[in-house]
């Protein structure tokens, strides 16, 4: 079992975002940060923030070369909620991949859009697994800390030095199920989703916030360290904030944690970013933060000597822009953050772009 906070290696490095199965994009950034994923040469580290899989064209050769990057010392991951569905067994919908499903598919605007994959053979599946239960929740230094959605120092003294990802997932669930149903918290949440057809037509919005459902989802986000690092905290969204998505009316939204002072710099995936600036009406947790801005706090802000820096510059969204016929200039693209010089490379342009 792995010890789940382990040491960021020295000197230079290069923090690199959700890679979501795109190899080709994978294969240009090292390219150009001096990785030579065959030759086993590397310029400096690379670390991965997480989600190496799912969605794109082939998870299947993204965990071959980052698995032998890591055993010849030039990598080091941690984990991804998408890493953790696996481990869990969690199908869900971008990983039939795993499962040898070759009709998984997308919605999107009511089309549904295949994901073109490579499956996997039962072979290369327990290859995978031995190659994910054995990934860091996090990795750090003195100057710089790597999680994949969220930090939160409470939470993560209450994980144990090592552990299986999924028995400890699930171990937290389970006490925390005990809590909420200690105070009758699931029956009344039953009893509100009844009233409006589970939460799941579009057509039946609530008219009132449910208390029950709102605590019930929080409490399993962030009550369960697995889940809050890997996947993000979440809180109770005001009356009347309720919305509608993933099919379901939901009553919590994603928390904007990296707002509060970290103690040292820290990077992150999991929110998806835009090299653009924000739509307009669309839900985007960095609508309030320029492209390349850090959140929270700058190098020489003195009550946030940290600031948060998410590198996941979408480029899990290439499979939709496939979809919608476009093959190059895609708005998604693979980052990598030079540390300590906090500049960014992509996959896909010739400048760094420096961040601020
Ligand atoms: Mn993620």
């Amino acid at each position: 079992m792995p010890r789940l906070i382990q040491a960021l290696p020295p000197g230079p490095l290069a923090l690199v975002g959700d890679i979501h199965g795109e190899v080709e994009a994978l294969l240009a950034l090292l390219h150009r940060l001096g990785v030579d994923p065959d030759r086993l040469r590397a310029a400096r580290p690379v670390v991965f923030v997480g989600d190496l899989v799912d969605r794109g064209p082939d998870s299947i050769a993204v965990l071959e070369i980052v698995s032998r990057l890591t055993e010849a010392g030039l990598a080091h991951s941690v984990l991804g909620n998408h890493e953790l569905n696996l481990l869990q067994e969690d199908r869900k919908e971008g990983n039939g991949w795993y499962w040898g499903d070759a009709n998984d598919h997308a919605q999107l605007r009511g089309t549904p859009v295949p994901f073109r994959s490579r499956l996997a053979t039962h072979a290369e599946r327990a290859t995978i697994r031995s190659f994910i239960r054995d990934l860091p929740l996090v990795l750090e230094r003195d100057d710089l800390r790597v999680v994949h959605a969220c930090w939160n120092a409470a939470e993560a003294a209450r994980l144990p030095e090592a552990g299986d990802h999924a028995a400890l997932a699930d171990a937290f669930a389970e006490e925390i199920e005990a809590d909420l149903a200690r105070r009758g918290i699931p029956d009344r949440a039953a009893e509100e989703r009844a009233a409006f057809e589970q939460l799941r037509d579009f057509g039946v919005r609530p008219d009132r916030h449910l208390p029950a459902v709102a605590e019930e989802d929080a409490a399993h986000q962030v009550r369960n360290p697995m889940k809050l690092l890997t996947s993000g905290a979440e809180v109770e969204v005001p009356q009347g904030g309720h919305f509608f998505v993933g099919g379901k009316w939901r009553f919590v939204a994603r928390d904007r944690w990296w707002r509060r002072p970290v103690e040292r710099p820290t990077v992150v995936g999991h929110y998806w970013r835009r090299r653009g600036p924000p739509i307009e009406g669309k839900m985007d947790v960095w609508d309030d933060l320029p492209p390349f801005a850090w959140a929270g706090g700058s190098a020489d802000s003195e009550e946030s000597p940290g600031g948060v820096f998410c590198v996941d510059y979408s480029v899990g969204r290439r499979f939709a822009e496939r979809a919608r016929g476009r093959d190059s200039d895609f708005d998604g693209g693979l980052a990598a953050m030079c540390w300590p010089e906090r500049v960014l490379v992509f996959d896909d342009r010739e400048a760094p772009v420096r961040t601020v």
